[in-house]
C-alpha cells in the first residue's frame, strides 16, 4: 500500500450519471452485471483512459454501448481495469461483468455470506470487490438494482431506495428490483438476500408522508427487535424536531447480521447492523446494550442527512460525516436520557480512548492529510474528537446560531460531496464569526495541555488567571500553533452562590465561556466580591488536559455544591485520581498501606446516600478512575501490576466506611412490575451494581455476589454479578459455578456468549492467558466471527491490564500469533485488535521491550495485510 495524500486530490476524469446493477446470486459464483452511464468531464483530453478500481475480481466481459470490446482495448489487473479509446463528446454506457465468490469472502468487505444470508459492506472500499468502478465518495450515481436468485433460499431480496417489484421466473428463481432516486457514492450501496424474519411498523413524517419501517432479523429473533424499532421511530422524530430533517424514501430498512466488521452501516435506506446493536430483551441484554442500540440506530439513521444526502469529497473528510453524526447521536441520547449522566459517560470514553490514541504513535488530526489504509482511520479521533470539535462550534456560536449554520449546510450542500472547509464556512457565513483559528482543531493532532494559575486581589476585587496552552508534538507534527479553546467556567463564592464578573480584560469572556486564543494569556475578571472557587471546563467544553493546581478545599466545594452536575463528578473524579496516583507512588516506593483523604471518603459516602441525586449519577461517582485512567495519567514507566494493587488498596479504603450505605442500597426492595429499559430504571440497576462492586472490596466473601447472581432477573444484574464473582473472587467455588452455569444457560445465544467470553478474558492476573487459550479450544469459540474474536482476544488485549501486560511478555507473544492468524482471514478485525498495543511506549522498560519484540514479530510475518502493516509500522516508527 502506498501513502495517499490529501494534497493530491483531483476530481475524476469521467462523471457517472446512472448505474444499473444485476446480481445473479450464487454462493460461490455470483455474476454481477454493471451498466454505467457516464461522460468525460469537460476539459479532459480525448485520449485519457477510464480507470476503474477492483479488488479480487474475476472479469468476464467488458462492453461499450452494448458492444463487447476486444481485450486489446483494456488492461486488467488485480487492482484496476483501464479502458482506452472511449467515445468522445457524448454520454456512453460501460458494461462490466464480473464473477465473485461470496462464500469465500472472509474479509467481510464486498458481498459475503453470514449464516446463509447474502450481505454487503462497501464502506470504505468494498464496492470494488463487487465490480470494477470509480470507487470513491465523490462519484455519485442514481442506482437501479436487480437481484436474481434461488427463490426458496432467498425470499427476501433487498437493496437501496424504493421497491420497484418482484416476481418468479417459474424455474425456482425469483427476482426483485429496487430504485434509489438519490444520487449516492458506491460506498452506500447495499444488497441483502436470504431467508429472514421481519418486524414492521410505519412512521408519518412531518409533511405527512407515510414511511414503511422494516427490521429484518434471523427467524425466531423478531421479538428482540422491538426496542430497536422504538429507537428508530424516536430518532426520526428527533431529527425532525432538532434539525428539521425529514426522511426521504418510502421505506427505511434495517438488517441485523451476526458477522460484521464494525457496529453498523448507514447504506441509503438499507442500514446493515451487527446484530449486537439490534437485538435486545431483558433476559439477554444489559442496560448498556439497550443504550448502545438506541445510540447506534440513531447514529445510522442520522447519517441519512449527515453522510448520505451530503457526503465526503474524499476519505480525508471522514470526520465531516462521522464527527458530526456522533455529535448528533450524543445530543439525541442526552435528550432521551439524563444529559449530565450521558455527558459523564461520553467524557469517560473520550479520555480513555481518544486521549490515549492522541498521546501515542497512532495520533493523527481529526482531518488527516495522508493515509496508507483508510480502514485504519475509522478512529476515536475522527469519531469522538470530531464530535467534540462540532460541539465546540455549537458552544462558540450558541445553539440558535449553530442551528442556522446547520440549516445553511443542508441548503447549500444537499446532493454534494464536500470538505471540512465547506462545512466550517457555513458556520462562518451564518454567524459572521471567523473560525480560521478554530479550524486548527481539525488539523493539529494531540490533546492540548492547558495550565492555569489564579490569584485573587481582595483590594481590587479582581481575579487574574494566567493561562498557558501547549499542544504536544505528534507523529509528523512537531510544532503547533495556539488553538481557539472555548473554556466554560464559573465563579463560585463561599456560600455556594455564583457570581458573574462585571468586566474582563485580557481575553474574550461571554455567556460563561472564556475564549483562549494565545499561547499564554493573562485574563483579569473584575467585580468578584470575595475569593471565588473556579469551576473550569464545565461540561468538558473543550477536549483538553487541564492542569490547575486547585486547592483541595476548592475541589471539595465544587464536588459538593457546583450547580453543574458534570463539574461535581469531575471534581470527585479528580480528587480520587489524586489519591490513586499518590497510592501508586507510595506503593512503588515500598509502602503496603495507603492513605485516602478523609474528605474524599466523606464526599463519596454522602453522594452515594443522597437520594436527591439521580441513581445513575451516583453510580458514575462510585466508578472511580480505572486502572487505564491511572496509567494514562502517569504517562510513562507504567507498571500495570502496581497500578492494580494500588487501586485495590484505595478501593478497600474508600469502601470500608460505606458498608451500611451499600447494604441499604443492595437490600432496598427490588423493582415491582415488569422490566423497563428506560434510563431511570437503568440508573437504579447501575447503582445496585456499583454497590455490589464496592461490597466486593470491603467484604471478603463472595456470598453477596453469589446471592445477586442467583436472584438476578435481568441481564444487567446477572452479568455484573458474574463479573464481580469472576474478577474479585475467581478462586472460589461460587465463581466457578457461576461461570459454568451462565455458559450452559446461554450456550445457544451468541451475543450472551460474547459476554461470557469477555468476562473470563478480563479476570485480572497472569493466569488469565492460559484460560483465554483454553477458551479458544472450546466448541463455543468461533474464529470466523468478529464479535467472538473481539469478545475473547480483543477484551483480553484491550481491557485486562494485568493479564495482557504480564511481565514475562507472554500476553504480547500470544497477541502477535493471534494477529498474524486473524489477519489471514480478516485484516480489519486483526488491525482493530492490534490497536491494543498503541500505548506500548508508556510501559516500564522490560514490558516495553517485550511489546516491541511482539510488534517486530508481526511486522516480519508474510504475507501481511496493508491494514496490519500500516499499524505496525506506525507503532514502531
Ligand atoms: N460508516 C460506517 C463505518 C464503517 C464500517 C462499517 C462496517 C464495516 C466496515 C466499515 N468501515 C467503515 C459506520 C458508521 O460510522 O456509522
Ligand atoms: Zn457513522
Amino acid at each position: 500500500g502506498q501513502v495517499i495524500h490529501l494534497a493530491d486530490y483531483r476530481p475524476t476524469d469521467f462523471v457517472v450519471e446512472r448505474v444499473d446493477l444485476t446480481f445473479e446470486l450464487d454462493p460461490t459464483e455470483t455474476l454481477v452485471i454493471q451498466r454505467t452511464l457516464m461522460h468525460r468531464r469537460e476539459g479532459v483530453a480525448d485520449d485519457v483512459p477510464l480507470v476503474l478500481d477492483g479488488d479480487e475480481l474475476n472479469l468476464k466481459a467488458v462492453a461499450i454501448d452494448g458492444n463487447p470490446i476486444p481485450e486489446s482495448q483494456y488492461d486488467v489487473s488485480d487492482r484496476a481495469l483501464v479502458i482506452r479509446d472511449l467515445p468522445t463528446g457524448t454520454t456512453f454506457e460501460v458494461t462490466v461483468e464480473t464473477i465473485i465468490n461470496p462464500e469465500a469472502n472472509t474479509k467481510l468487505m464486498g458481498l459475503y455470506r453470514t449464516n446463509g444470508t447474502y450481505c454487503t459492506q462497501c464502506e470504505a472500499e468494498g464496492f470494488r470487490r463487487i465490480t470494477y468502478f470509480m470507487d470513491r465518495p465523490d462519484v455519485l450515481g442514481v442506482y437501479t438494482i436487480t437481484i436474481i436468485g434461488d427463490g426458496a433460499a432467498n425470499p427476501v431480496m433487498l437493496s437501496n431506495g424504493n421497491f420497484l417489484g418482484a416476481g418468479d421466473y417459474g424455474d425456482g428463481r425469483r427476482f426483485a428490483a429496487w430504485y434509489d432516486p438519490h444520487p449516492k457514492p458506491s460506498y452506500l450501496f447495499a444488497l441483502v438476500a436470504g431467508d429472514l424474519g421481519v418486524v414492521e411498523d410505519t412512521f408519518t413524517t412531518m409533511s405527512e408522508r407515510e414511511v414503511a419501517l422494516k427490521i429484518y432479523v434471523e427467524h425466531g429473533k423478531e421479538a428482540r427487535a422491538a426496542y430497536a424499532m422504538d429507537a428508530l421511530k424516536r430518532s426520526m422524530t428527533w431529527d425532525e424536531q432538532a434539525f428539521g430533517r425529514e426522511y426521504d424514501l418510502d421505506i427505511f430498512m434495517i438488517v441485523a447480521v451476526s458477522d460484521f466488521n464494525m457496529g453498523a452501516m448507514e447504506n441509503k435506506g438499507l442500514n446493515v447492523f451487527n446484530d449486537k446493536y439490534i437485538l435486545a430483551d431483558p433476559e439477554t441484554a444489559t442496560d448498556q446494550d439497550y443504550a448502545n442500540i438506541e445510540a447506534i440506530v440513531a447514529h445510522e439513521y442520522f447519517h441519512n442527512w449527515t453522510g448520505n444526502r451530503i457526503t465526503c469529497r474524499d476519505w480525508f473528510q471522514l470526520c465531516l460525516k462521522e464527527g458530526l453524526t456522533v455529535y448528533r447521536d450524543h445530543e439525541f441520547s442526552a435528550d432521551q436520557r439524563s444529559r449530565a449522566v450521558k455527558r459523564i459517560a461520553e467524557v469517560r470514553h473520550l479520555k480513555s480512548e481518544q486521549f490515549a490514541e492522541d498521546s501515542g504513535p497512532l495520533a493523527h488530526p481529526v482531518r488527516p492529510t495522508q493515509f496508507r489504509e483508510i480502514n485504519n482511520f475509522y478512529t476515536t479521533t475522527v469519531y469522538e474528537k470530531g464530535s467534540e470539535v462540532t460541539r465546540m462550534i455549537a458552544t462558540l456560536l450558541g445553539r440558535p446560531m449553530f442551528r442556522k449554520g446547520m440549516d445553511l449546510y443542508f441548503e447549500r450542500h444537499d446532493g454534494g460531496a464536500v470538505t471540512i472547509e465547506d462545512f466550517v464556512r457555513c458556520f462562518e457565513d451564518a454567524s459572521g464569526r471567523d473560525l480560521g483559528q478554530f479550524s486548527r482543531w481539525y488539523h493539529q493532532a494531540g490533546t492540548p495541555v492547558v495550565t492555569v494559575s489564579a490569584r485573587y486581589d481582595a483590594g481590587a476585587k479582581t481575579l487574574t488567571m494566567d493561562v498557558e496552552q501547549m499542544i504536544p508534538p505528534t507523529p509528523g507534527q512537531q510544532v503547533k500553533e495556539p488553538m481557539h479553546i472555548p473554556l466554560a467556567m464559573g465563579f463560585i463564592l463561599d456560600n455556594g452562590t455564583e457570581v458573574q464578573p462585571t468586566g474582563v480584560s485580557g481575553g474574550e469572556y461571554a455567556d460563561g465561556v472564556l475564549h483562549l486564543t494565545e499561547r499564554t494569556q493573562s485574563i483579569t475578571f473584575e467585580g468578584i466580591s470575595s475569593r471565588p472557587v473556579l469551576s473550569l471546563n464545565r461540561g468538558f467544553s473543550a477536549p483538553i488536559n487541564l492542569h490547575y493546581d486547585m486547592p483541595v478545599e476548592d475541589m471539595v466545594q465544587i464536588a459538593r455544591h457546583d450547580s453543574d452536575l458534570f463539574s461535581r463528578w469531575q471534581a470527585i473524579n479528580q480528587l480520587a485520581l489524586r489519591d490513586l496516583l499518590k497510592a501508586v507512588k507510595e506503593m512503588t516506593a515500598g509502602a503496603t498501606q495507603v492513605a485516602v483523604d478523609a474528605e474524599l471518603i466523606a464526599i463519596l459516602r454522602d453522594s452515594i446516600s443522597d437520594d436527591s441525586l439521580e441513581p445513575a449519577f451516583r453510580a458514575q461517582i462510585m466508578a472511580l478512575p480505572s486502572e487505564a485512567d491511572i496509567a494514562r495519567e502517569i504517562g510513562k514507566d507504567i507498571d500495570p501490576e502496581m497500578i492494580h494493587a494500588a487501586r485495590n488498596a484505595v478501593m478497600a479504603a474508600v469502601t470500608a466506611p460505606a458498608g451500611t450505605v451499600l447494604a441499604d442500597i443492595l437490600d432496598a426492595p427490588r423493582r415491582v412490575g415488569s422490566f423497563s429499559p428506560d434510563a431511570a430504571s437503568a440508573g437504579i440497576r447501575a447503582l445496585r451494581n456499583a454497590a455490589l462492586t464496592w461490597m466486593s472490596y470491603c467484604e471478603p466473601s463472595p456470598d453477596r455476589a453469589a446471592k445477586a447472581f442467583a436472584e438476578a432477573d435481568n441481564m444487567t444484574e446477572l452479568a455484573h454479578a458474574l463479573s464481580v464473582l469472576a474478577h474479585r473472587f475467581s478462586e472460589t467455588e461460587s465463581a466457578k459455578q457461576a461461570v459454568a452455569a451462565f455458559g450452559d444457560r446461554f450456550a445457544e445465544n451468541a451475543l450472551v456468549l460474547d459476554k461470557w467470553f469477555s468476562i473470563q478474558a478480563t479476570v485480572p492476573g497472569p493466569a488469565t492467558l492460559a484460560s483465554v487459550e483454553a477458551l479458544m479450544q472450546s466448541p463455543r469459540f468461533a474464529a470466523g466471527n468478529p464479535n467472538r474474536l473481539r469478545s475473547l482476544i480483543g477484551s483480553f488485549a484491550m481491557a485486562n491490564p494485568t493479564g495482557f501486560h504480564r511481565k514475562d511478555g507472554a500476553g504480547y507473544a500470544f497477541l502477535a500469533n493471534q494477529i498474524i492468524a486473524i489477519d489471514k482471514r480478516n485484516p480489519q478485525v486483526a488491525a482493530r485488535i492490534l490497536t491494543s498495543m498503541r500505548s506500548w511506549r508508556s510501559l516500564e522498560s522490560t514490558r516495553a521491550g517485550l511489546a516491541r519484540n511482539a510488534l517486530v514479530t508481526i511486522g516480519a510475518a508474510s504475507p501481511l495485510s496493508t491494514d496490519v502493516r500500516d499499524l505496525v509500522d506506525r507503532m514502531l516508527e
